[in-house]
């Protein structure tokens, strides 16, 4: 997999190094969960690739690196209690209501979500 890398002006790259320390839940050599800051729901975690990407497009790219992100998404549920159900959102793009772009899925969980969104 390719090495992390990152970048100076961006906030998520600045939890990866811990230049800012997020509230991190669990890592990954190659993906980082932290507690969103504004959660939308009683469970609320961030999971992003350590190394830079914008969007979950680019993300895609790297099959291995977007299977990681998944993948601690889905360990971080089952350490959350989140038995009954979660949701994964990817926002991306302005529209699609993306405001950081360092590409992160969300895991949200621990009431009954509804569709469609907003
Ligand atoms: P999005 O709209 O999909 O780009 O989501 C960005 C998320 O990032 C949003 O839910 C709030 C979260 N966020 C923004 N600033 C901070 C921060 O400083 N710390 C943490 N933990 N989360 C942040």
């Amino acid at each position: 997999m390719a090495p992390a890398q990152t970048s100076p002006e961006c906030l998520f790259c600045r939890f990866v190094s811990r230049e800012i320390e997020p509230d991190v839940v669990a890592e990954t050599p190659h993906s980082l969960a932290f507690r969103d800051i504004e959660p939308q729901a009683p469970k609320h975690v961030l999971v992003v690739p350590k190394r830079h990407v914008e969007n979950a497009g680019e993300l895609a790219e790297n099959p291995l690196e977007l299977a990681d992100v998944v993948g601690l998404a889905r360990d971080v549920a089952a350490s959350e209690g989140l038995d009954a159900g979660y949701r994964l959102v990817f926002n991306t793009g302005v529209e699609g209501g993306q405001a950081v772009f360092h590409a992160h899925l969300h895991v949200l969980g621990g009431r009954r979500m509804q569709w469609p969104p907003g």
